[in-house]
């Protein structure tokens, strides 16, 4: 089941999966696409089933603590005691389940309680959340920060793609002329084309995109996960200067200190960005960064026309996947070593054209997730095909 719903500007889409099982192996089986879904930030309602409430008290066949083995991995889990609670049950897991960061909830049935009559159900209302916009005085100090910056670079993350802020983020990098590392859940957030993309990041220590991070005196985070990828990873001496723009605060972490915060719509607050550039326009010295851009491309290119005999190279294979494909068609990436050459060198020209489960990184996401695709007729712009 899906559920969607486009804010009247068009910018907003969110959908929302459900799962459904039986009780006990039926819903222990369900645990590890829950995590994936929760730390991947997908809304998602898992419903299981559950021995009635009559024998809850002793050893019972099939009986076991459901809601405290999804507690874990979910926003919510909760149990359904009595008819009358279902639409303030099913109400609340919708809206934590797509509220910002988004993810699984889930929904406990016992059996006795499905049995029992229930048609004085008042539907619960529909609600529709307001999305907060941040403070003009702190988009005035983030603009502060970046014109004085020496070598800034922009870390877009999944938040990116998920809130529909790719197109503010590609006017924001082509108005300042800051190139955009992109994690991998981001891919597609800048075309790979664009003189600002910089490419993937999250993989080894030397990688030439932790280059582009590792010389750059303020980093621009953009819903950004650290999920994903630590920052740790990338700031490991606490050296870099950090703004934080974000649905949500930013998370408290040692590596992460943030000196300004811009918490609210990420659409919103890029729009707010790009007036702020239009009204007092700079643009940043691009000589070393189109230097390093230059240099990815070479290393990402090399390879590509291998014809050596025996095993192909994964570059080969990758650049040749990348010309069979369009635009707007979809790669969807297991998790192995496969992911990390998927993401260094396969680009993408447009958002959700590449989908790699990375926040819990659970393997057995491609094949299912590319047939729900297709059966979805997922199409992230225009009529890419699943692949
Ligand atoms: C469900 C699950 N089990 C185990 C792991 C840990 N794990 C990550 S990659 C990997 C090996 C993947 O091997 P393969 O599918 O052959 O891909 P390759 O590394 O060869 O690309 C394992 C076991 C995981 N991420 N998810």
């Amino acid at each position: 089941m899906r559920h969607s719903w486009r804010k009247s500007t068009g910018v907003w889409q969110a959908n929302l999966e459900c799962a459904s099982t039986t009780l006990g192996p039926g819903a222990a089986n369900l645990v590890t696409g829950v995590a994936n879904a929760n730390m991947d930030r997908v809304p998602l309602i898992a419903i299981t089933g559950q021995a009635g409430i009559e024998r809850w008290h002793k050893e019972s066949h099939q009986a076991m603590d459901v809601v405290g083995m999804f507690k874990p991995i979910t926003k919510w889990a909760s149990t359904i005691l009595t008819p009358h609670n279902v639409p303030e049950v099913v109400h609340k897991a919708f809206k934590l389940a797509t509220a910002e960061k988004s993810g699984a909830c889930h929904i406990e049935l016992p059996e006795d309680v499905a049995r029992m009559p229930s048609d004085d159900l008042d539907p619960s209302q529909k609600s529709r959340p307001t999305r907060p916009v941040p403070d003009q005085d702190v988009i005035f100090d983030a603009l502060q920060m970046i014109r004085s910056a020496k070598s800034p670079v922009i870390l877009a993350g999944n938040g990116v793609i998920r809130l529909g802020a790719s197109a503010e983020l590609r006017k924001f990098a082509e108005t300042t002329g800051i190139g955009v590392i992109n994690t991998f859940m981001a891919k597609g957030v800048i075309n790979q084309d664009s003189v600002y993309s910089l490419f993937t990041i999250g993989l080894q220590a030397r990688d030439l995109v932790f280059r582009a991070i590792y010389e750059s005196d303020l980093v621009v985070t953009i819903g950004y996960d650290m999920a994903e990828y630590a920052p740790n990873m990338w700031n490991p001496d606490r050296e870099k200067k950090i703004i934080h723009l974000d649905f949500v605060p930013a998370e408290v972490d040692e590596n992460y200190r943030v000196e300004v915060e811009v918490v609210g719509d990420l659409a919103h607050a890029l729009q707010m960005l790009n007036d702020g550039v239009h009204d007092n326009p700079f643009e940043i010295d691009p000589t070393r960064q189109h230097a390093v851009r230059h240099e990815m491309m070479q290393e990402i290119s090399a390879h590509e026309d291998d014809d050596t005999k025996g095993p192909m190279r994964p570059q080969k294979v990758l650049a040749d996947v990348r010309a069979a494909l369009g635009p707007s068609d979809v790669l969807l990436s297991d998790v192995g070593a496969h992911k990390m050459w998927i993401a260094r060198h396969y680009q993408c020209y447009e958002p959700n054209t590449c989908l790699i489960p990375n926040g819990f990184a659970s393997m057995g996401f491609a094949l299912p997730g590319t047939i729900s695709a297709a059966m979805t007729k997922f199409r992230p712009k225009g009529n890419g095909n699943c692949r």
